[in-house]
Order: C-alpha cells, then sequence, then structure tokens
C-alpha cells in the first residue's frame, strides 16, 4: 500500500515540561563526568529517582565526554536513565560540535543495543550550564535523531522553556 507523503507517523516530538514526569522506556540525563550527580536536569532526575540512582551510578568510575551509561530510573515513570555527558560550550573550536553528537549517539547506541527500550526522551543536552547555544545545539539533537528515527517508535525533545522550544519548533514544524 501506498503511503501518502506527510501521513507517515511522527517518530520526532516536542514536549515542553519536566522530563521527570514523561512515561517513556528511557529518559536521557544530561550528566557530568563523575556521574555523582549535580544540578539543572541531573538534579531533578536524581531527586525524582530516588537515592538508589546515586548509588548505581557510583558504581561506575565516571563517564568521559561524549560517552553514555545505562541505569534503572527507580521511582521515575520511566524504566531507565541513559546518561551522557555532553562538552562544556568553549568558542566552538574545541571540537564541541563532535563532541555533542557522539553524545547523542551514544545514547542511541545504549538504546538500541538493550533491545527493550523503543521510547526515548531527550533534554537540551549541554544547553543549561555547559552554555552550549541553544540554535546549534537543537540542530545537532534534531540531526542525530533524524539519523535513529527508524529504530524507535517515539523520541521526545523535551524542552523547559519558551525558547528551546521555539527553536525546535523552527526546526520539527510539523512535530
Ligand atoms: N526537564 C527537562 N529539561 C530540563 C529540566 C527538567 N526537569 N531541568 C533543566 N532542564 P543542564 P548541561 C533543561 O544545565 O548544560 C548539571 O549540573 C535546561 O533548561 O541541566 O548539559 C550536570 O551535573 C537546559 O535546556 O545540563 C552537569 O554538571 C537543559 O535541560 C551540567 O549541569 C540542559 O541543562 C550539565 O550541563
Amino acid at each position: 500500500m501506498l503511503r501518502r507523503a506527510g501521513c507517515a507517523p511522527r517518530v520526532i516530538e516536542i514536549i515542553r515540561g519536566d522530563i521527570t514526569k514523561l512515561q517513556v522506556d528511557a529518559i536521557v540525563n544530561a550528566a557530568n563526568e563523575s556521574l555523582r550527580g549535580g544540578g539543572g536536569v541531573d538534579g531533578a532526575i536524581h531527586r525524582a529517582a530516588g537515592p538508589e540512582l546515586l548509588a548505581e551510578c557510583k558504581r561506575h568510575p565516571g563517564c568521559p565526554t561524549g560517552d553514555a551509561v545505562l541505569t534503572l530510573g527507580y521511582r521515575l515513570p520511566a524504566r531507565y536513565v541513559i546518561h551522557t555527558v555532553g562538552p562544556v560550550w568553549g568558542d566552538g573550536s574545541f571540537g564541541e560540535a563532535e563532541l555533542l553528537r557522539k553524545a547523542y549517539r551514544s545514547v542511541f547506541r545504549i538504546a538500541a543495543d538493550h533491545g527493550d527500550i523503543h521510547t526515548l526522551a531527550f533534554p537540551a543536552i549541554s544547553t543549561g550550564v555547559y552554555g552550549y547555544p541553544k540554535d546549534a545545539a537543537a540542530g545537532i539533537a534534531v540531526e542525530i535523531m533524524r539519523e535513529n528515527e527508524a529504530g524507535f517508535s517515539r523520541i521526545i525533545a523535551c524542552v523547559f522553556d519558551d525558547a528551546m522550544a521555539t527553536v525546535y519548533r523552527d526546526l520539527l514544524p510539523r512535530a
């Protein structure tokens, strides 16, 4: 059967709100290399998941920038958390773009290898404390989401504020 252009199911969507409330198989954490918690979305995820999450994170030596680590979600509605570490923004000449791509790809690789993760929600990695320019970071996020959408039923770009929602809507007009 032919599928009319424009009627394909939308895999990538934008949700404005708190990622810790999302009922998906896995949410992504914008962590730091220590994997010992922090502020921003990392702090919110640890608060919502409970102390068991930090205990599991402590079993890992850490996570280099661009890599990712999977844990359980504990008290979160999401069954899993995939922690990744985005780059700290310098001036763009420190390989930040490739490191941010690597962080998104590492998450997708872990999720695909797991076999039981079909729905996945990302915060806007590196765009808070780490200072990555919002437009450029969202462009990379959407690029890597599109690269991987065939393997998932739902990929959510979870944004926390209006400015970030506008940036994603410009990139994903149909979402
Ligand atoms: N749900 C969805 N998005 C959120 C939430 C939330 N509950 N809270 C914040 N954001 P940031 P980074 C958005 O700073 O820049 C931590 O201390 C926020 O508006 O959390 O990668 C880590 O431990 C922003 O758009 O992460 C690291 O040390 C985005 O999430 C460092 O911050 C990312 O902001 C990582 O910095």
